[in-house]
């Protein structure tokens, strides 16, 4: 029987709340595919998952940078989860506190099994600041896959933020393919598209058996907007 490539196809708009986590310990079972939102604090981790869930309120989003202080965990579909982890770079947070999110943002990297892939959000007027560049780092050794989101792409005029993409495209060039990168607002869903294919394709990857199969899912895969989406090399 042929695989229909449609078949599990994510509807994000389903996506509910799950739980909180402040340790590995109190994550939901680790025999899941989840996808974890990551970056400097502010950078715009859970008004993406808004955007994306086409949701108001799902994910706590504010003006005052380090807002989200726990792991959160939203559910798509059975098993199929996506985190919103603590932002980093927030000045005010106490260094005690700030240590204490970074051993469990570590152990959580290190040890959970069901993650997929990063989504590492940056500022596009700010991107590649010594966090970002750490967590590439991490993920090139690990190794896992990122996607970069250059997020308040709304902000830039067209020039400036295509400038923005290419110039960190050529940045990270050496990383090859674990690596793509798209411009994204939450405000006008710029890339809302694009992100959506990365997340399927890491929470439902295709099950292919046959050459037909592939070739029958490829010719699908045209459907979704990957026009952001490029490796940088
Ligand atoms: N113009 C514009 N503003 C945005 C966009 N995304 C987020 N913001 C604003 O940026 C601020 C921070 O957004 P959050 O989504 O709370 O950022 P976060 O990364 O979750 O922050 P922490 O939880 O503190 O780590 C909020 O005031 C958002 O309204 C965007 O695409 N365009
Ligand atoms: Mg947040």
């Amino acid at each position: 029987m042929k695989a229909d490539p449609q078949a599990n196809r994510l509807d994000f708009t389903g996506t509910r709340f799950l739980q909180s986590a402040s340790t590995l310990s109190q994550c939901p079972q680790d025999n899941a595919d989840e996808v974890a939102f990551v970056g400097r604090s502010n950078a715009g981790k859970s008004s993406a998952i808004n955007t994306l869930t086409d949701q108001t309120k799902l994910a706590r989003t504010s003006k005052t940078p380090g807002r989200t202080q726990l792991l959160n965990f939203f559910q798509v579909a059975e098993g199929k989860f996506l985190v919103d982890l603590p932002g980093f770079g927030y000045a005010k947070v106490p260094p005690e506190v700030k240590a204490k999110w970074q051993k469990q943002l570590e152990a959580y990297l290190r040890e959970r099994k069901s993650l997929r892939g990063l989504v590492l959000l940056m500022d596009c007027r700010h991107p590649l600041k010594d966090f970002d560049r750490m967590m590439i780092e991490w993920c090139a050794q690990a190794p896992m896959s990122v996607h970069i989101l250059l997020t308040k792409s709304d902000k830039l005029k067209s020039g400036a933020k295509q400038k923005a993409l290419l110039e960190t495209r050529r940045a990270l060039a050496g990383y090859g393919d674990m690596i793509t990168i798209q411009l994204f607002s939450a405000l006008n869903h710029e890339g809302a598209g694009a992100l959506k294919g990365r997340l399927q394709s890491w929470l439902c990857p295709p099950v292919l058996e046959t050459d037909e199969e592939v070739e029958t899912v490829e010719a699908a895969s045209g459907n979704v907007n990957i026009e952001n989406i490029k490796s940088p090399n």
